[in-house]
């Protein structure tokens, strides 16, 4: 009998696959589409591991069911190539970018066809290629002619590591997301993408997409929408008023003091003289304070009185004004009206600075405290508010704004808490941004005609710590002439943020060798939205949101006939070390598949583990030993396959075709609907528990039925296909098929099989008849017995005394003995 081995299998198929482009997707089919992508990885040395691989087998397993299920389908694959991780890899191995990212991309794509995954190669995208990212460019420029991408000097992050700016989603807790160090605050002139026009609209069309509620919520606590007041106290004594931004208008009555931002412009007009050399003393102080420092713990909040009071609109009274910077500048206007009973931090600063807290909301009676305190943060009943005493937080939220509307003292506000989007880079590896710097024109976009505006070749790539990119270092880069005065002008040195190359690369894919646009928009409509975005959760705030963003863009301007660019969104869980470690380069406990395939498991069983491991979308511990059993459980369907094909010319028998049918056709109705809900751990031991069965059949009888024993045995290969492609593929043809099995139409199964084969199973309680009911022929003994114990009568009688003992006579019955 020929033996099961993967070393020699696997490489040939993937060949002929290559060969004959069976993963080519087709832009003019009349089939329906379906477009399945999974994040472009970024190619930066450390070498794909299983927890990597466990993400394309789901979107291969995928696209393969849907191929074979008639659909037209779009799996591509490309590099996001640009970026930190590429160019500090390349720095801390001494060669270039360019070149480390082609041997890092040659090494991947290695390793993405030898686990066998169908690509359609011919698409494959590197955002680093100029044939590329002339169309990033071409994006900026869109953005800058609809005045959505602007030039700003303003206090931003700095990460002194890696010597660059950057987003504010880029900070987390105050730290660098890539290498943890303590950002800094530095006030340099940067490029914006104005992100927060669209805060709206991507907070609404949340509601119409397909993605999970955990990663939902995590884009709309980003973008932060809250509806609340603005409200105007005068300044007593000066002639200024002072904006204070507040979501809990209700409780203005006890409103007992203002706080403004140290960096609020009206600090230094409302300061009294006798105060103005302590608050800037203070404002001093608060420069040199880490962002970390400034929002560390409640106990040590900092301020200082001003010296001067505001007029509550609400009452006339006068309250201080202090300066604290608890208060944000970035945010609201601000500026607050504190209210210490109802707020925390307002609270514990007027505990510091021995300020008024004035209680005016209770409690409604099912929410009182059981302990008095004197801070209540939630809604109520209002107390000591004039003629609001006794409305709810609710109505005298819009009877106060109505009243105070009146004369122009408030207004109904939405405020968000998303920033423009950062996207300057004073780093090599990206995308420069095409535009000059002329000194009679001002900022001038680089002429269409003229992109891309390629990166040079550097010999020096390292950054600055100047705030300057190193191609500021390059004359022939910096020196050229304005595009409107011809006159001498200079080159804008910073590239762009690498999540501007990933927030269209999606679009790309429809039309990837396009000279003229960046994409047909006819190929765009054919192939997009994407169908089904399958990824680890970690992009969920910055690549989601960006790509958002951009498609919103290119549906305003018509580029495209839809505004939100993945319709579903599939998040697989991790897969952790043996130990439950996080698998990573540094802790050293990162399984290759490549290792795996050198110890000759072969990418079907590795793939086959990855799935049956646990539900796609939790997380699990990887398991060698585990590995060995999908690697038996192929074996034994190669075994099969070559003894049906061995088998001796027996006397042919019609024994077992009833169960072969049930069972052939139970395993591909299971598998269907499984492969739909991607529960693909349920299909694999659906198809493990089938062959079990086959075996039984077959060691009692033998291959009797001939027709039967063929159809079961090529629809055992198709069902297998989307899991274990190669040997699917290989036993595909040792049966005599000539074309792909992966080409072959997905079997459907015949609901008159399954019904046929159902028995009738009778429950007694002391050998008295109870009931009866319809299972399937093969159902298991636990199970009969499981659905037995749910039968009304019997739930009854085994509330009122405890089962001693259960007798089950197969295919008949169960006796309750109690
Ligand atoms: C008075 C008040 C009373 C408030 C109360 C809250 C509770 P969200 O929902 O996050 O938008 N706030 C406004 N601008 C601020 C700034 N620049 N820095 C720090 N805090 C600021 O929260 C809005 C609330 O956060 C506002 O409502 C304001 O405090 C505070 F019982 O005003 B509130």
């Amino acid at each position: 009998m020929k033996r099961y081995n993967p070393k020699t299998i696997e490489p040939k198929w993937q060949k002929v696959w290559a060969d004959s482009k069976i993963y080519q997707a087709s832009d003019s089919a009349d089939k329906p589409k379906k477009y399945i992508l999974e994040y472009f990885p970024y190619p930066s040395g450390a070498t794909m591991h299983v927890g990597h691989v466990r993400n394309y087998t789901i979107g291969d397993a995928t696209s393969r069911f849907y191929r074979m299920n008639g659909f037209n389908v779009l799996h591509p694959m490309g590099w996001d190539a640009f970026g930190l991780p590429a160019e500090n890899y390349a720095i801390a191995s001494g060669i270039s970018p360019r070149k480390a990212i082609d041997q890092n991309t040659d090494h991947f794509k290695n390793q993405l066809i030898q686990m066998g995954f169908g690509y359609d190669w011919s698409r494959e995208i590197d955002s680093t290629d100029p044939k590329y990212y002339r169309w990033t460019q071409w994006f900026f420029l869109l953005l800058l002619k609809k005045g959505l991408a602007y030039q700003q000097e303003s206090l931003q992050w700095w990460c002194p590591k890696d010597k660059t700016v950057l987003a504010n989603e880029q900070v987390e807790d105050g730290r660098c997301w890539r290498c943890g160090t303590v950002v800094e605050k530095k006030s340099l002139k940067q490029w914006f993408f104005k992100i927060t026009d669209y805060a709206n609209a991507l907070d609404k069309d949340l509601d119409d997409v397909n993605w999970s509620d955990s990663i939902k919520t995590m884009q709309r606590n980003w973008i932060g929408k809250s509806l609340g007041s603005e409200v105007k106290f005068s300044v007593d004594g000066f002639d200024e008023n002072i904006k204070v931004y507040t979501t809990r208008i209700d409780t203005i009555f006890g409103a007992t003091f203002l706080v403004l931002a140290p960096e609020h412009p009206q600090v230094k007009k409302i300061t009294a003289k006798n105060n103005l050399l302590e608050v800037e003393k203070y404002l001093k102080e608060v420069e040199s304070k880490s962002e970390i420092q400034r929002q560390e713990s409640d106990q040590n909040k900092t301020g200082v009185f001003t010296g001067s009071y505001a007029i509550n609109p609400a009452n006339d009274q006068k309250i201080p004004i202090w300066v604290a910077d608890y208060v944000l500048s970035g945010y609201g206007t601000g500026a607050i009206m504190a209210v210490p009973a109802h707020d925390e931090r307002d609270n514990s600063f007027a505990k510091k600075f021995k300020l008024e807290i004035k209680k005016v909301v209770d409690p409604t009676p099912e929410a009182k405290p059981k302990k008095s305190s004197d801070l209540f943060e939630g809604e109520g009943v209002l107390v000591d508010s004039g003629k609001y005493s006794g409305k709810s937080s609710s109505e005298a939220r819009e009877l106060i704004t109505a009243e105070l509307a009146k004369e122009h003292l408030a207004v109904s506000r939405v405020h968000y808490k998303m920033r423009d989007w950062l996207i300057s880079r004073q780093r090599y590896w990206g995308a420069p941004i095409p535009v000059i710097h002329c000194e009679k024109d001002g900022i001038v976009a680089v002429p269409e005609d003229l992109l891309p505006v390629k990166l040079p070749e550097l010999v020096k790539y390292e950054p600055g710590s100047d705030g300057k990119s190193p191609l500021a270092n390059v004359p022939e880069f910096v020196n050229t002439t304005c595009p409107k005065c011809d006159g001498p002008a200079k080159r804008e040195t910073d590239t762009m943020d690498g999540f501007a190359c990933s927030s269209w690369y999606f679009l790309r894919f429809a039309d990837p060798n396009n000279d003229h646009q960046p994409f047909s928009k006819a190929k765009v409509d054919f192939w997009l939205p994407v169908d089904d975005y399958i990824g680890g959760a970690e992009h969920a705030v910055m690549h989601l949101l960006y790509a958002r963003f951009w498609t919103k863009v290119m549906y305003q301007e018509k580029l495209i006939d839809f505004n939100e660019p993945f319709l579903t969104l599939r998040n697989q869980g991790m897969i952790l070390a043996h130990d439950g470690a996080k698998m990573s380069k540094s802790k050293n406990n990162t399984i290759s598949p490549d290792e795996l395939i050198e110890q000759g498991y072969g990418a079907d069983s590795i793939r086959i583990m990855e799935l049956f491991i646990g539900p796609w979308n939790q997380s699990a511990n990887w398991s060698t030993e585990g590995l060995g059993g999908t690697y038996r459980f192929i074996q034994r369907i190669w075994n099969l396959t070559h003894e049906y094909l061995d088998r001796p010319d027996d006397q042919p028998n019609d024994k077992d075709s009833n169960e072969l049918n049930y069972l052939v056709n139970h395993a591909i109705k299971k598998t269907s609907e499984d492969l739909v809900n991607l529960s693909f751990n349920t299909a694999i031991s659906t198809q493990m528990e089938c062959l079990n069965s086959l075996y039984k059949l077959k060691d009692k009888n033998g291959f009797g039925n001939k027709p039967v024993w063929s159809f079961v045995i090529d629809t055992m290969l198709q069902l297998l296909a989307p899991f274990a492609p190669h040997v699917a593929e290989e036993l595909w043809h040792d049966l005599g098929h000539k074309d792909s099995v992966h080409t072959s139409v997905w079997p459907t199964h015949d609901d008159k099989y399954l019904a046929k084969n159902n028995m009738i199973i009778v429950v007694q309680v002391n050998g008295k008849l109870r009931g009866q009911f319809e299972v399937a022929l093969n159902a298991s003994e636990d199970e009969i017995v499981k659905l037995a114990k749910t039968q009304p009568k019997i739930v009854e009688s085994l509330k009122q005394s405890p089962v001693k003992k259960i007798i089950y006579v197969p295919s008949r019955l169960v006796n309750f003995v109690v």
